[in-house]
């Protein structure tokens, strides 16, 4: 990840360099470093942005609100615009970790959604510190005809049964069932299979999630938050825990591919997480003018609904949905009916203490040991 960053600074480096002797502005204005979520924006919006702006941008991937984390608390990443998920982006604020927006320069913040804004707001109070960016459910992506073949024509698919009951993960196991490297996520949506609550901080409570993926354990192929994209658009994978966007990507890719594959996705009846993804520019970002150029262009409502018609997760932005693709705003799995919201839940920060409980619970599911 860092590669890319190193790429660009050293770039900026030596243009600075040649630029001052030529006595013009300095090259660091011109540069903005972003680090986002892989799959998620369109593929013409940075090249759009660099020109319209003048502004050259490194942009980075990730694919975990942990590794994200990871680099923002060791501190000197020299990005300048990140987008982290809400719980995590609580305690992030609460670590120092961001500057406020200058509003002044975000003249598109009218056309964000306020009833997303106060979701996010509790998070962020006040929305000072972040732009909601998209927001998704986390359900189950799956192939419809593996499916079928292993547990009949009348398989049910809305259910976490796919994954997490023992005797059917056990039928899928051969044809690949895949969970997120997400162990906020997988924990919560395990504690509620069991009738738990999601967000329970109880110990017993994370070793009966513990018990509950240690059981099916053997029959996961891997655990990853990206790679199941492609390999449930190719048929490699049959069952995956999934991001609702990832997983329509994965869909849209089978569809064009050369095997016949069909992939969909379910919010399970049971129950799943509803995150929102907000940017934010961290303290000491070395291109804070630029980052603020960067949000309220994402603002702009074309901008917004070219990048969901591209990466089919729900835009934090109200009028750009009259540019929304009608299979997009229409599909309840991406825009989910009052019924199914209220099956859904969103995840809070932990205390510290628990949080670091359960991450190395995560490293003992993941061994299997
Ligand atoms: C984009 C994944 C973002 C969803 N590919 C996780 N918050």
């Amino acid at each position: 990840m860092s590669q890319g960053i190193k790429r660009g600074l050293s770039a900026s480096v030596s243009a600075a360099a040649l630029i001052f002797a030529t006595g013009a502005a300095t090259a660091q204005e011109d540069t903005l470093n972003v680090y986002n979520w892989s799959d998620y924006i369109a593929a013409d919006t940075v090249p759009k942005f660099e020109e319209e702006f003048g502004v050259s941008v490194n942009y980075d991937v990730y694919d975990s609100n942990e590794v994200l984390e990871g680099t923002l608390m060791a501190g000197g990443t020299g990005y300048d615009v990140v987008v982290p998920s809400g719980s995590f982006f609580q305690r992030q604020i609460e670590a120092g970790i961001y500057q406020k927006l200058d509003k002044s320069k975000l003249d598109n913040w009218d056309h964000l959604d306020p009833q997303i804004l106060e979701q996010v707001a509790q998070y962020d109070p006040g929305n000072e510190y972040g732009v909601p960016y998209m927001w998704g459910t986390t359900g189950i992506g799956y192939n419809v005809a593996m499916v079928e073949e292993r547990l009949g024509a009348d398989a049910d698919f809305d259910t976490w049964d796919l994954i997490f009951d023992p005797e059917t993960a056990a039928k899928l196991a051969d044809c690949g069932v895949t969970l997120l490297d997400a162990p906020t996520e997988v924990f919560n949506t395990a504690r509620q299979y069991l009738g738990l609550d999601p967000l329970s901080t109880d110990e017993d409570d994370l070793q009966a999630a513990v018990d509950l993926i240690m059981e099916i354990r053997p029959h996961i192929r891997y655990f990853h938050s990206s790679q199941y994209i492609n390999d449930l658009a190719n048929g490699e994978v049959c069952v995956s825990m999934g991001w609702s966007g990832d997983v329509f990507i994965a869909a849209d890719r089978a569809e064009a591919g050369e095997r016949d594959v069909e992939v969909a996705y379910t919010i399970p009846r049971e129950g799943a997480t509803i995150w929102f993804d907000i940017m934010a520019i961290p303290e000491g970002a070395p291109h804070p003018d630029n980052a603020h150029k960067w949000l309220n262009y994402q603002m702009r409502p074309e901008v917004a609904a070219e990048n969901v018609n591209y990466v089919w997760y729900a835009t934090a932005n109200q009028d750009a949905l009259p540019m929304i693709d009608d299979d997009i705003k229409n599909d309840p799995a991406i825009y989910p009916s009052e019924e199914v919201m209220e099956s859904l839940f969103v995840d809070l920060p932990q205390e510290p203490r628990f949080a670091r409980v359960q991450t190395r619970a995560w490293t003992r599911v993941k061994t299997g040991q």
